[in-house]
């Protein structure tokens, strides 16, 4: 008998992990940006690659389009093609960090004519969600300073939320608005939505389909992410991750690659807090591959948190509960670590094939020849986005 009983089972079988267009493109440092061959050259091709990953693990089922960098004549046709692929196109996510305008600002900029053109470019990618089918909008603000009295931070703070107000007015019944926080870079000194209580009280000011969106490389070192989870979870206003690992910034690695502990850590609050398999907290990738080949990444990657998520359905809520209430710190932590150090690899492999996909992912795709075949027809890929 697996140690993955059929309640387990059911409950990995709903899991959906979306895939950031960007993560295909080439990408790096402020350094060096290594190419890969066969990278993607337009929109179509990273769909291509994405629904790669879908076919080896079927965890996959949509990707997250990024505005300029996935625009196309017609979006409907993007639509078809990756309907045909068996992807449908995710959250649609805007983009005012490589505009000189927004210098000093997009959505709280002092100038109102600047504030106007980033709140159009925001409507205009909710015209694209519209048709895409996309249900949420994410934003994520490079806006701050760098220098102590530089600028007015609380009038910034106004403006944000008057600029917001204008673009959720704007979000379908069917959609949603969710605001990503990051407490540096580019600004160093401020940033205008820093953490989870700022993108809370914006969104909170909105309305019900306004949601935070949680980066798991947007915190400061040592911060208790799952505490935030957990948080926000009970204050109904978790929208998303962008799940990624991190060692020292904003680093985009493979989620699960730097502490899978806090992984599954997170995972355990996800769950406790009924937002596991809940269409409302929606799981997505937001890394980019620098050294590595690009599509065994997002493999690694989705394979890593299905991992994770394995060990935390293993824990024995029951046993953990009565620790907890007859203050037994040590049983209660044991019964927490015993999930974690659960080696569920061998019995999701069995699982896996037993639903008609291959045992190991990461080998089969190897095994295929999709990269070298990309490699041969496509000449030229484009970055990420990042400098390009
Ligand atoms: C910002 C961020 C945000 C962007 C993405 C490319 O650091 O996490 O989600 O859209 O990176
Ligand atoms: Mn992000
Ligand atoms: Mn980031």
């Amino acid at each position: 008998m697996s140690i993955l009983t059929p309640e387990i089972q059911a409950e990995l079988a709903k899991q959906a992990i979306e895939l950031p267009s960007w993560a295909f493109g080439n990408s790096g440092t402020r350094f060096k940006v290594f190419g890969t061959p066969g990278t993607p050259r337009d929109p179509y091709e990273k769909i291509a690659d994405a629904a790669q990953v879908n076919q080896y693990t079927a965890l996959s089922p949509s990707v997250a389009l990024h505005i300029p960098w996935d625009k196309v004549d017609s979006y409907d046709d993007l639509r078809k093609y990756a309907e045909d692929l068996g992807v449908s196109l995710g959250t649609i996510n805007s983009n005012t960090f490589q505009d000189d305008d927004y210098k000093f600002g997009a959505l709280t900029h002092e100038d109102a004519g600047i504030r106007r053109k980033a709140i159009d470019h925001h409507l205009e990618c909710i015209d694209i969600m519209d048709q895409t089918g996309s249900r949420d909008l994410k934003i994520w603000l490079a806006e701050g300073s760098n220098y102590p009295g530089q600028t007015d931070m609380r009038g910034r703070q106004d403006r944000l939320n008057d600029s917001l107000r204008t673009i959720y007015e704007r979000i379908g019944d069917d959609q949603r608005l969710v605001l990503e926080y990051k407490f540096f870079e580019p600004s160093f000194y401020h940033t205008d939505v820093p953490d989870w209580g700022t993108s809370y009280a914006q969104v909170a000011s909105l309305g019900d389909r306004a949601m935070v969106c949680l980066d798991t490389g947007h915190h400061a070192p040592g911060t208790n992410i799952e505490f935030i989870v957990m948080q926000l979870l009970r204050l109904g206003k978790l929208g998303s991750f962008d799940f990624n690992s991190r060692f020292y910034a904003d680093d985009d690695l493979i989620v699960g690659a730097a502490d899978p502990f806090q992984l599954f850590r997170i995972i355990v609050e996800v769950i406790r807090g009924g937002g596991y398999g809940d269409p409302d907290v929606a799981f997505m990738l937001d890394q980019c591959h620098n050294v590595e080949d690009k599509i065994p990444g997002q493999i690694r990657s989705v394979l890593n948190v299905q991992e994770m998520t394995a060990r935390a359905l293993l824990i024995d809520h029951e046993a953990l509960r009565a620790a907890q209430v007859s203050g037994d710190v040590l049983a209660a932590n044991a019964i927490f670590m015993d999930a974690f150090y659960t080696d569920v690899r061998p019995a999701l492999a069995e699982w896996r094939e037993s639903r008609g996909l291959p045992a190991d992912p990461m080998a089969a795709f190897a095994a295929s020849g999709y990269l070298a075949k990309i490699a041969e027809e496509r000449v030229g890929g484009v970055q990420a986005g990042w400098g390009a």
